[in-house]
């Protein structure tokens, strides 16, 4: 059994995400930590809102509520989605967490103390029109690396570039409007990431396995010479952790709040520790999954994240851990996406554009979603979200594959056998071959899981399905039954117990249906089908089950048609 720590980047607070946020890190890595907990291990998966930093702070003016009033709320509505979604995680945190602002602060002293804080006096951009200081991300302008006109202050989404403000050409506040902006001065603390490059280069490098997305953005911004620039850590805002030195207070910061990417990623550590508080277990039963000094040391730790937040979590977030000269856990693996468009264009948040997790789930239940967006990850690519390919996979995959195999073999069973499973017959060589098959592919989706490639795994897991109605096609218990009732009751047999076996595998996709699979097998046992033979006699003759309702229900194309139309204009 091994241990696994999974965190998924964590979602900012301002408003409801939208389904390309969800596939792009918290969706698969729920994937990976119900397929490792299925398989036995003991994993801990830590994801939380995003809850500093100015986006926070507009939000909450705009909707008329003190900021952090705003956050509690919006954080309500976020985990009820998330459990909507059914979003395994063992904690869901909040980066304004007590818990955080504490590490947070221990981490910036341990920086200052290894001497990696500079205290700069930098110019700072400030609006007249908006009567304060813009932050990087309130800044918009020409990208200096790529001219996309719309880059931030921050980063360019378009090359990922990460930026300065005043790098940008032709900047104007992103709030108003306004290029009546002025540069203050005023002072920052700023992280010497330079000085910690080696380090990061030679850990970089030793990450062999990493995906290409991952360790491709990684190199681009560490070897190109300047995506390593010391970083300003600090920002002049009212919300955000405030600026200490460990317990102390720190001269001439009293006003400010650290930048919110440097406490965001703290927060996966201190989720932990939210997680522990909360349930009354002690600190080191959280520090053995992070302190490399108490047991940490043999935990495998995965990260999922769009392709956007990799430079932070490849070069920032590991220079504060190095840099801390404390043993942190460093992660060990990155698992990245590329972007899910929406019909033709981007999802946006900003312009309302594409289906949000809420409007989502209030037209059809989460494992269609899951379904969809995973078997679709954006993984080698972009890909699209259209509501011809939802459907037709949804129909297909879900209510043709599955759905029918379910309902087809239930029913038969409880029309010539009644609702138990037969006893009579034995298996032969269509059994044999069949279960062949089976152990071959089940070798294979765990191939694919265990590596993390999602839409592959979703695609081992329809072929395991398809094979099911293969056999029950070439057996047709219906028609040997005329001849032979035995050898139907031996086909039926093997089949309800597949329905088990399918609702276990599948429950990483799937959770809801495989709920209602196995209670309708009248089974709680849950066990991978390690021994495909064995797993297909774990249901044993005489075993009561019932029909489940239908599992996956058909999307016409009226529906199809309507969906499309309210989902493409603006979300109000
Ligand atoms: N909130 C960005 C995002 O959701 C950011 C991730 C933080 S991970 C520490 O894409
Ligand atoms: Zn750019």
């Amino acid at each position: 059994m091994a241990r696994i720590l999974i965190t998924s980047a964590i979602p900012y607070i301002n408003g409801v995400k939208h389904l390309g946020n969800l596939v792009g890190s918290q969706l698969p890595a729920d994937l990976y930590a119900r397929y490792m907990r299925a398989r036995g291990n003991e994993v801990l998966f830590l994801c939380a809102t995003d809850e500093h930093g100015t986006p926070a702070e507009l939000a909450a003016a705009k909707a008329g509520k003190p900021v952090d009033e705003y956050c509690a709320e919006m954080w309500a509505v976020q985990k009820e989605l998330s459990d909507g979604f059914g979003l395994s995680f063992d904690k869901f945190g909040r980066s304004s967490s007590e818990q955080n602002r504490a590490l947070t602060q221990h981490f910036a002293g341990k920086l200052a103390d290894a001497g990696l804080i500079e205290e700069v006096v930098e110019s700072q951009v400030y609006s007249h029109a908006d009567g304060r200081f813009l932050p990087d991300r309130y800044i918009e302008g020409t990208c200096p690396n790529c001219s996309y006109d719309k880059a931030r202050g921050d980063q360019c989404e378009n090359c990922t570039k990460q930026l300065d403000p005043t790098d940008l050409i032709e900047p104007r506040s992103a709030i108003s409007g306004s290029t009546d902006l002025e540069v203050r001065e005023t002072k920052h603390l700023y992280l010497r990431q330079r000085s910690l490059r080696g380090d990061l280069q030679a850990w970089i490098d030793s990450k062999t396995d990493w995906p290409i997305l991952t360790t491709s953005i990684a190199k681009k911004w560490l070897n190109d010479g300047d995506g390593l620039q010391d970083r300003g850590i600090t920002r002049d805002l009212d919300w955000g952790v405030p600026v200490r030195r460990g317990a102390e207070p720190w001269p001439g910061m009293e006003d400010k709040v650290f930048y919110v990417w440097f406490d965001a990623p703290i927060e996966y550590i201190a989720c932990a520790k939210e997680w522990t508080d909360g349930s009354g277990r002690s600190d080191a039963d959280w520090e053995r999954w992070w302190r490399t000094d108490k047991g940490a040391d043999d935990v495998k730790y995965v990260q999922f994240m769009g392709k956007d937040n990799v430079p932070f979590h490849t070069l920032s977030f590991p220079a504060t851990i190095i840099g801390s000269g404390e043993p942190w856990k460093l992660v060990d693996y990155i698992k990245s996406f590329n972007y899910l468009n929406y019909d033709g264009g981007q999802f946006s948040t900003s312009q309302g554009r594409g289906v949000f997790m809420d409007q989502a789930l209030e037209i059809l239940p989460a494992d269609y979603w899951r379904w969809w967006l995973l078997s679709h990850a954006p993984e080698s690519s972009d890909s699209e979200f259209t509501w011809e390919n939802f459907q037709s996979s949804v129909n297909k995959d879900l209510a043709d594959v599955l759905g029918n195999f379910v309902s087809r073999i239930t029913k038969f069973c409880r029309a010539k056998f009644g609702e138990e499973v037969p006893s009579a017959g034995v298996w032969g060589p269509e059994e044999e071959t069949l279960i062949a098959r089976l152990e071959e592919g089940l070798a294979k989706y765990s191939a694919q899981m265990e590596s993390m490639e999602v839409r592959k795994s979703a695609a081992e897991l329809r072929a395991l399905w398809v094979l099911g109605n293969e056999y029950l096609q070439s057996a047709a218990p219906w028609v040997v039954f005329k001849e032979d009732p035995d050898r139907a009751a031996a086909i039926v047999r093997l089949a309800l117990n597949l329905v088990r076996v399918y609702a276990v595998i599948s429950a990483p996709f799937i959770p809801d249906a495989s709920a209602r699979m196995l209670s309708s097998m009248n089974t709680l046992d849950m066990s991978w089908p390690d021994d495909v033979r064995e797993a297909l006699n774990a249901l044993p003759a005489g075993h009561d089950f019932a029909v489940p309702d239908v599992l996956f229900r058909k999307i016409t194309d009226d529906e199809r048609e309507e969906w499309q139309q309210k989902f493409s204009g603006k979300r109000d």
